[in-house]
This record gives C-alpha cells, sequence and structure tokens, in this order.
C-alpha cells in the first residue's frame, strides 16, 4: 500500500521501519528532520507526505500534536482525498479523536484511532497490540499493515473506543508500577534483598508483565526511555480528564499524578524513574540504597 507516515520518534522509527520491510510503499515525516529508514522516502511537511498516499499513519506525542499535523498549515487536510484513511497510533483525548475522525470525514476520508501497547522493542520488532476504534470495514482494509506492525489487532468499537480502552489500561500500568516502586521501596529500607524479592514476586500471584520489563531496568538502575515519563503524565492527564467529564473518581491516579509532578527533573527518562521520587522521601541514596 502507499503509505504516508507522520512522527519518527521512539515508536514511530520502529513502526515506520516495519512497513517498509512488509514491502509498503513509505513516505515519512518528521517535525525535525531525520534520515528515514532504508527504502522509504522523506517529505518536507505532512501535507507534502500525504499527497498520493491511500493511507496516512501518525504517531506522535499528543492531542496538539496530532491536531497540528492534521490540520496546521501544512497539515494533512490540504492532501485529503475521499476514500483515504488516516490511522493515528498518538495517545490522545477520545473527545478530541472523534473530533478529528468528524472533521476528516467532511472530505470523505476515514479515521480510525489505533493506540498500541507494547514497548520500543515491540515497535521495533514488529510485535505490537493495537487497540482500535472506528468502522469495521476500515480496519479490515488496514490489515497488511496492522500486521506489519503488530501481533494482534483488538476493535473496541467505533471512532475514540480505541483511546478509550487503551487510556484503562496505561491506569493499570501506571497503579501496578507505583505499586511496585512503593513494594520495592519499603522493602529496601527494611533490609530484603531486592534481587531476591523480584523472582519471588514473579513466582506467586503478585507476578504481572509490568513487573517483569521494569524490574531488570530499575535493579540496574537504567533509566533510558523506553516510555517516558513524561509520555506516561500525558496519559495520567487524559485519564483524569476523561474521569471527570464522565463522573468517575479515581483516587489512586490522583496520589500518583503527584508523584509524576515531584519528578519533573527526570521527564525525558522512563517512568520507571519516579521510583526517584519514593526513595528521596525515604532519606535513600542515588542508587536507591
Ligand atoms: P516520542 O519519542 O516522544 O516522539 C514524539 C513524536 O512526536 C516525535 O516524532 C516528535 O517530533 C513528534 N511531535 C511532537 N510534537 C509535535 C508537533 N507539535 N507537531 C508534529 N510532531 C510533533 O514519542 P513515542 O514515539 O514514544 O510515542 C508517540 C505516541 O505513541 C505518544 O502519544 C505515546 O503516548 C504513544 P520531533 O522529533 O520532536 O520533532
Amino acid at each position: 500500500m502507499k503509505v504516508a507516515y507522520l512522527g519518527l520518534g521512539i515508536m514511530g522509527s520502529g513502526m515506520a521501519a516495519n512497513l517498509v520491510k512488509a514491502g509498503h510503499e513509505v513516505t515519512v515525516w518528521n517535525r525535525t528532520p531525520k534520515a528515514p529508514p532504508d527504502g522509504a522516502h522523506a517529505a518536507d511537511s505532512p501535507r507534502a507526505a500525504a499527497a498520493g498516499a491511500e493511507v496516512v499513519w501518525i504517531c506522535v506525542s499528543d492531542t496538539k500534536a496530532v491536531r497540528e499535523v492534521l490540520f496546521g498549515d501544512q497539515g494533512v487536510e490540504a492532501s485529503l482525498r475521499p476514500g483515504m484513511t488516516i490511522a493515528d497510533s498518538s495517545t490522545i483525548s477520545p473527545v478530541a479523536s472523534r473530533e478529528f475522525a468528524a472533521r476528516v470525514g467532511e472530505k470523505g476520508a476515514s479515521f480510525v484511532d489505533a493506540p498500541m501497547t507494547g514497548s520500543k522493542v515491540a515497535a521495533a520488532s514488529g510485535q505490537l497490540i493495537f487497540i482500535v476504534g472506528g468502522e469495521e470495514e476500515i480496519i479490515e482494509r488496514l490489515q497488511p499493515l496492522f500486521s506489519a506492525m503488530g501481533k494482534q489487532v483488538t476493535r473496541m468499537g467505533g471512532n475514540g473506543m480505541g483511546l478509550s480502552a487503551k487510556l484503562a489500561m496505561n491506569l493499570i500500568i501506571a497503579l501496578t508500577y507505583e505499586g511496585f516502586a512503593e513494594a520495592l521501596t519499603l522493602a529496601r529500607r527494611l533490609g530484603v534483598d531486592a534481587e531476591a524479592l523480584v523472582p519471588l514476586i514473579q513466582s506467586s500471584m503478585v507476578r504481572s508483565g509490568v513487573i517483569e520489563y521494569k524490574a531488570p531496568f530499575v535493579l540496574g538502575r537504567d533509566f533510558t526511555p523506553n516510555f517516558p515519563l513524561r509520555l506516561m503524565e500525558k496519559d495520567i492527564k487524559l485519564m483524569l480528564e476523561a474521569a471527570e467529564q464522565s463522573q468517575v473518581k479515581l483516587p489512586a491516579l490522583e496520589t500518583v499524578e503527584e508523584i509524576y509532578k515531584q519528578a519533573h527533573a527526570d521527564r525525558d527518562k522512563d517512568y520507571a524513574a519516579t521510583i526517584k521520587v519514593l526513595e528521596g522521601l525515604a532519606g535513600m541514596g542515588s542508587e536507591g540504597k
């Protein structure tokens, strides 16, 4: 398929490269000029990348960025044609996403929200899980692209429903990691050997994929961003905004948001670095001891 891929960040670079590897004709654009993946063309604006594309795939930071890429001065909108499809893998507001779908629809183009779960490693290895909202027939047409980038596609309903489900999933990730970080901090303060605690956790009913993935990085004090803290903080804001709109109270998440605010200096590190706030409050040193 002829695809425009917009946004070559941590996730987008691997995803675009996998589309090329699967034989699709890919034109990429990134706000800060960047070398395209081998075999892809580069365009100098979203509008130029989208010209002539059957599908425009977006993966940028936040709601504002998606709005700019779609409807800004050099946005995709000017290149929209009936029959074109926009797939957005950015984690943004479900309400805004539905608004974007409606505006794109006025030009006869289709829109699906296709956020994903999986790390930088899953993006690079084509093992993402897509959580999708939009018309079934359109999602079916995108199947060759989903297969190139991921291992699973789950449709959650109409426009915005992929994002709504994704926010719920990330809520669990944020709280699970916070639970692990608090437990580890307390255990260390009590003199428990962290290297022995992690296998114990993973052999019991407390085990979790989040802990399995994050524990080696935390024990190795490696906070290189797989999922940057600033993006999880953005997602927490989206969850709390969605909760307010639907009269839901999320007291634990409100508390976790405070930890993220205190971790501001580490915003470009992995969200696992929020453990440093807890260690600081416990009077522990920079090595978590
Ligand atoms: P990264 O690695 O922070 O990459 C973000 C991308 O978004 C990167 O290409 C940015 O371009 C781009 N960006 C940011 N702001 C804008 C604006 N205003 N206009 C155009 N492009 C912009 O994020 P990830 O790849 O980890 O994650 C992407 C999404 O998937 C995010 O919603 C996650 O929550 C899930 P830059 O290189 O800075 O010029």
